[in-house]
């Protein structure tokens, strides 16, 4: 029997920590039904969260298989989920040394870059001008980079994502991909490359049409 999956995503314009899972579930090519929970409508999103998991955040992902369910949160063991799952993703490298490093980025991603995602936060449908910016929020933007750019020069070859095929390190990285095309965030041309290729994913395209449906619905 194959399994149920439902994903539980925030309010798409905003939900950066929903879309890591989105995009990795959508590489896998799984079928998946998805309930949208509004974000900053309080204390109901609260409440309409915690029907889906006890933690209170989104994203969550439901697996039914087999007469077991089974409920998954946070991003970072949700991709990992999915990638153990589904390996003929290939969402994590072959080679174990290669793994360990871009599961390094993954984790880089999930416990970091706190005045980045203060100060540019996803608004995935709009663009804005970039506001002033903290010296902490450009170190870690500088570093990002400098992150990025190491490991396309390294790994990326030919799929010319950060390690080659799209894997969970890209999947992570996704939603700074969004807010550095929101705030236009100077960077080095193989950057914008990058970010370009990110973008033209099917997946992002579809959370970008539906992020742009909830701006216009004034839902975001
Ligand atoms: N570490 C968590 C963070 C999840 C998180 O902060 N999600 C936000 C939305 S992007 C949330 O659910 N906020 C609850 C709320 O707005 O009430 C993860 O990686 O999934």
């Amino acid at each position: 029997m194959t399994a149920k999956y439902t994903l539980i995503v925030g309010t798409k314009d905003w939900s950066s920590w929903s879309l890591r899972p989105y995009v990795a579930l959508r590489a896998t090519g799984a079928p998946f039904e998805e309930i949208l929970v509004k974000l900053r409508q309080q204390p109901l999103t609260g409440d309409e969260i915690k029907r889906h998991s006890k933690a209170g955040k989104v994203p969550v992902l439901k697996i039914e298989e087999n007469g077991r369910s089974v409920t998954v949160w946070d991003s970072l063991a949700i991709c990992e989920t999915l990638a153990e799952r589904h390996p003929q993703a290939r969402l994590w490298p072959h080679d174990p040394l290669v793994r360990a490093e871009a599961r390094s980025y993954a984790a880089e991603m999930h416990s970091g870059f706190p005045d980045l995602r203060d100060q540019l936060s996803m608004d995935f449908a709009r663009r804005k001008p970039l506001p002033e910016l903290r010296d902490a929020t450009k170190d870690q933007i500088a570093r990002i980079v400098e992150a990025w750019t190491s490991a396309l020069e390294r790994f990326g070859g030919d799929g010319g994502f950060l390690f080659g095929g799209l894997t969970v390190a890209d999947c992570m990285y996704a939603p700074v991909v969004s807010r550095f095309a929101t705030y236009n965030v100077p960077v080095p041309a193989t950057v914008k490359t990058y970010m370009d290729r990110i973008m033209a994913l099917a997946a992002m395209r579809d959370w970008g049409a539906a992020a742009q449906k909830e701006v216009e619905a004034g839902l975001a």
